[in-house]
């Protein structure tokens, strides 16, 4: 049945005009790889141990620093998370940090630090103050080591609020290897330094870093062949459950029918699935990167109803529906409309049930509070767009950061990742405390960064870029240099508050920063998300098809 204010008028539907999706069911179900088996497995964790070896005989401060950066960038930290964390600490407890003149070795020293605030702990700035003269610049003739150079420029993205000291070390680092890459003598040093220039280290989606990181380090004079070993198998071993969890969310999809009865939104299961991994990789994660991969879907299409299909009433009685969080609700709504909300009913409760199941919480005051807010924000936005209303900077970010997703997203993730369930966290989670909303913020720009330009080609709310231009007259490239200014401001942020004290557990804070992370790649090329760029299928190829070539193993091999 259909309002009869709905019934009368014929109405005029925008397009967004998607392409159809370029990875087909039958191909992504025939995804098949021999790494998670048994030989593999055994053949990993003999490796494993060795390393375990390795990380106990490096004594010499220098070299486990490098041991340990190296590990991280192979992407096996993950499974020495103890060991690492241990030896961060002793080196911690033994050093000295009051004392900031007897430093010589630039490049020690930047890695150290950026090791140590990665891993939270608390050191001063001024660890580089004896490579700074009397006026307080970094001498020049450190400009020479390249080395110390890419060192302190990654250590420089850990930065906080005000740290003036970083933010010196960050500009001059930049200058001095831009410059060096322009001159262009050694081709493989200038290949690491522009790959760090374009984003750095802290920045990066983890698993892309590491499959980038894993063939540079294969072309390296010192490189270890045992660490070499271990990170391809490992690779390939972690993208085997990848594709397991990603086949089973394409049947998931399918199954929802939403391909083919609300064909005016984006089909992009595989992009769904893809920020998963960004999210969250360790194989350990798989319900999680489902779930979520569920949540991905629905905002996605949910998103263009608002965005694109929708008329303003329709809107309305969706919002009320997903506030009311009640099937009854879907009386009132057109038939796309009821097909889409009683799966999102269906998918989120499902959730839901898990979670009581498992842990003893009934959620649901949680998740559907996060999809009434995401769908409050969406129907504001449409209103602003049906007036042709332009809000100023701020007051569109105070409704586009929960536009955006992320806080539906990882509210849902806090739930999916297992961590403790305690009143002071339900809390955080509630008010969207500051890592949530630094997250929202990044992923909010990045995408406007990212998207904007054919949003308002087809008819869309000006985004923070033209609210920015709108409000200052300030040219196009201008007000992006203004955003990108902001997204580096709220990683200040973001590192303060990653590192401060909270009830969330170190794992949800990690899919809260690497959320951000996955956003600056997704967005990295355009709109990575919705147009099938050449970037995103590359990505798709190397992360989730293509295992990388080494040795095969049979079980005469043990
Ligand atoms: C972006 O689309 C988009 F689809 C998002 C952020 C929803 C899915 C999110 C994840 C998979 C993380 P679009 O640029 O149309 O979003 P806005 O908010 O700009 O309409
Ligand atoms: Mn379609
Ligand atoms: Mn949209
Ligand atoms: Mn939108
Ligand atoms: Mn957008």
């Amino acid at each position: 049945m259909l309002c009869p204010k709905l019934a009368k008028k014929t109405t005029v539907r925008r397009s967004a005009n998607y392409q159809p999706p370029i990875w087909e069911y039958d191909f992504v179900q025939s995804l098949k790889s021999e790494y998670g088996g048994h030989v593999y497995t055994k053949r990993i964790n003999k490796l494993k141990e060795e390393v375990r070896v390795m990380l106990k005989q490096a004594v010499n401060p220098l070299d486990q620093f490098q041991l340990i950066d190296t590990l991280q960038r192979l992407g096996l930290a993950y499974h020495f998370e103890d060991e690492i964390k241990r030896i961060l600490m002793s080196i911690y407890t033994h050093d000295s940090y009051e004392n900031t003149q007897m430093r010589e070795d630039l490049y020690a020293t930047a890695l150290e630090f950026r090791l140590l605030r990665q891993q939270g702990y608390k050191i001063p700035q001024e660890i580089f103050n004896s490579f700074r003269d009397e006026e307080g610049n970094f001498k020049m003739y450190l400009c020479e080591d390249r080395e110390a150079m890419l060192s302190l420029y990654e250590a420089s993205f850990l930065s906080e609020e005000g740290e003036s000291i970083l933010q010196y070390a960050r500009d001059f680092t930049t200058t001095s290897l831009k410059k060096y890459v322009e001159q262009s003598k050694d081709q493989n040093l200038s290949m690491l330094i522009s790959h760090a220039l374009e984003l750095p280290f802290h920045w990066r989606m983890l698993r892309l870093e590491t499959r980038w990181f894993i063939d540079v380090y294969e072309r390296k004079q010192d490189m270890n062949p045992l660490l070499l070993e271990l990170a391809k198998l490992d690779f390939n071993s972690v993208q085997a459950t990848h594709q397991d969890d990603l086949k089973d969310m394409s049947r998931w999809w399918r199954n929802t029918g939403f391909a083919e009865k609300l064909d005016f939104a984006r089909d992009r299961i595989m992009e769904n699935y893809l920020w998963t991994i960004g999210e969250i990789f360790e194989p350990q994660f798989s319900n999680c990167r489902r779930m979520s991969t569920k949540v991905h879907a629905l905002i996605t299409t949910i998103d263009d109803i608002y965005d694109v299909y929708g008329t303003l009433d329709e809107l309305e009685l969706f919002t009320n529906a997903v506030q009311r969080w009640d099937v009854n609700a879907t009386e009132q709504l057109p038939d796309y409309m009821k097909l889409c909300f009683l799966c999102l009913h269906n998918s989120i409760n499902e959730i839901a049930f898990d979670v009581l199941r498992e842990q003893g919480v009934h959620i649901i005051p949680y998740l559907k509070k996060a999809w009434a807010d995401i769908c409050k924000s969406y129907l504001l936005e449409a209103k602003w767009y049906h007036s042709g209303y332009t809000p100023s900077l701020q007051e569109y970010i105070d409704n586009a950061w929960i536009s955006i997703s992320a806080p539906v997203i990882l509210v849902h993730a806090f739930f999916l990742v297992k961590s403790p369930i305690t009143n002071d966290a339900l809390k955080c989670l509630e008010e969207y405390s500051n890592i949530i909303r630094c997250s929202s913020m990044i992923l909010r720009l990045a995408d406007d960064l990212g998207t904007s330009s054919d949003e308002l080609k087809r008819g869309d709310v000006p985004k923070s870029i033209q609210c920015y231009m709108h409000e200052t007259g300030a040219s196009e490239e201008k007000a992006r240099d203004h955003i990108r200014f902001l997204i580096s401001e709220t990683w200040n942020e973001m590192n303060k508050e990653r590192v401060a004290d909270s009830p969330f557990s170190e794992t949800f804070i990690g899919v809260a920063i690497n959320l951000a992370r996955m956003a600056q790649c997704m967005y990295q090329y355009g709109d990575g998300h919705a147009i099938q760029t050449r970037e995103t299928k590359d990505r798709v190829l190397s992360l989730l098809v293509q295992p990388i070539p080494c040795m095969q193993l049979s079980s005469a091999y043990l």
